[in-house]
């Protein structure tokens, strides 16, 4: 005998689960909601690793509108990826019974059924916990996060995937309150449920209510736990990165130029830029890690430096930082980017000359993209075709 009877000890005993919550019916309601979740959070986070790290046949195509895009979606994929966490918690919780299922493999199939749900666990938690802990920038891990972050979104989706092919139907039998043929529950189980799962909105309510506030503004107010507020930074924007931790320097600034390399380079310093025609846009800062804020930005057309360089309409661009180091000194943009009228290399920020956290003396701001790549103190744009 492989399980031999004398071993079912503990929370292995017969019966040692008695409470009427671990059941299938509690499994589906939460199981549903955590899995609309997960599939909202896998899809926004594609949207952002496409628009961020796009493939090189991507790059010419990737949509410059509609210019709150990545706000909307990003904002989704920090506010779904929160609500989970209390909702994994509640439906390990009423599931946790059956790691003691006896016996503990029944068959092959049983054995790499169990190692599915392990891997879908493992995987779920350390997306949810390691994507929090990037939202305030805490990386205590050997591993760089973003290649990390995208493998193990695939693991999360592929397991979720199996998970509800081999539960379907279960989870048909108790997708409604009462499915047809089953027997009518007891009322005071119905009521413990409803509680449970009340209980368990509530903590989602919660953990949303005081952290979306970073992105859904009218809400900034209740922004308790988030760790950036949209009304905290010089010139009401928020910053991820300051001047100082960047390592931009007064001396580094001193004889700043604008250099614009093309078929017809050229350099411009702050006044002959500023001597050029200006235009004004209202575009957000939508930042990787949830917050969110529209400002207005001024500065000259993305364009207009490119058709002064000759660069033919296709041509992409890539925008180089003062910053030396780091993985957002250098960024590039294509051509939809490029050409959109709302691209700018901004001088100005809600009314004023940029401050030096926010890129002093010229950055650039673009419609539908990632925080990431609206890169601070630019010095060189480069016309590539
Ligand atoms: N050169 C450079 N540009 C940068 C960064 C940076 O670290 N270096 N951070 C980016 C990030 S992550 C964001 S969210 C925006 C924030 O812009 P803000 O600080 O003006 O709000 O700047 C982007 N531009
Ligand atoms: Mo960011």
């Amino acid at each position: 005998m492989l399980f031999p009877a004398w071993a079912r000890v503990g929370p292995l005993r017969e019966g040692a689960f008695r409470g009427r919550l671990h059941d299938a019916r509690t499994a589906v309601s939460l199981g549903r909601v955590l899995g609309a979740a997960l599939v909202v959070c896998f899809v926004t986070g594609l949207v952002s690793h496409y628009l961020q790290q796009p493939p090189s046949w991507a790059v010419n195509h990737l949509p410059s509108r509609p210019s709150w895009g990545y706000r909307l979606t990003q904002g989704t994929h920090v506010a779904t990826g929160i609500a989970a966490i209390p909702l994994v918690l509640a439906k390990l919780w009423t599931v946790y019974p059956r790691l003691f299922a006896w016996p503990p493999l029944r068959s092959v199939l049983h054995g790499l059924e169990r190692l599915s749900v392990l891997v879908l666990v493992a995987a779920t938690l350390l997306q949810l916990v390691t994507g929090l802990l990037n939202t305030v920038q805490w990386y205590p891990w050997p591993w760089n996060f973003r290649p990390a972050h995208w493998a193990l979104a695939w693991v999360v989706v592929g397991a979720l995937a199996l998970h509800i092919a081999v539960k379907a139907p279960e989870i048909a039998a108790h997708w409604w309150r009462r499915s047809p043929g089953t027997l009518r529950l007891p009322a005071a189980d119905g009521r413990d449920r409803r509680a449970f799962l009340a209980t368990v909105g509530a903590a989602v309510g919660a953990v949303t209510v005081t952290t979306v506030g970073q992105s859904l503004t009218p809400l900034k107010d209740l922004d308790l736990l988030a760790p950036r507020h949209p009304d905290h930074g010089p010139q009401h924007l928020p910053v991820n990165r300051t001047a100082a931790a960047a390592g931009i320097t007064a001396a580094r600034l001193a004889d700043w130029r604008l250099t614009v390399r093309g078929p017809r380079p050229y350099e411009l310093t702050l006044p002959q830029l500023r001597a050029l025609p200006q235009r004004s846009v209202v575009l957000p800062i939508a930042c990787v890690e949830g917050w969110s804020k529209n400002a207005h930005w001024s500065g000259i057309r993305i364009r207009d430096l490119l058709d002064r360089a000759g660069a033919p309409d296709h041509a992409r661009v890539r925008v180089v930082s003062l910053q030396q180091h780091g993985a957002y000194a250098v960024m590039e943009m294509g051509d939809l980017y490029a050409r959109d009228p709302l691209t700018l290399l901004a001088l100005s920020l809600n009314g004023d000359v940029l401050s030096p956290d926010h890129g002093f003396p010229a950055r650039i701001i673009a419609p539908n993209r990632p925080g990431v790549l609206q890169t601070k103190w630019v010095t060189r744009l480069e016309v590539l075709t």
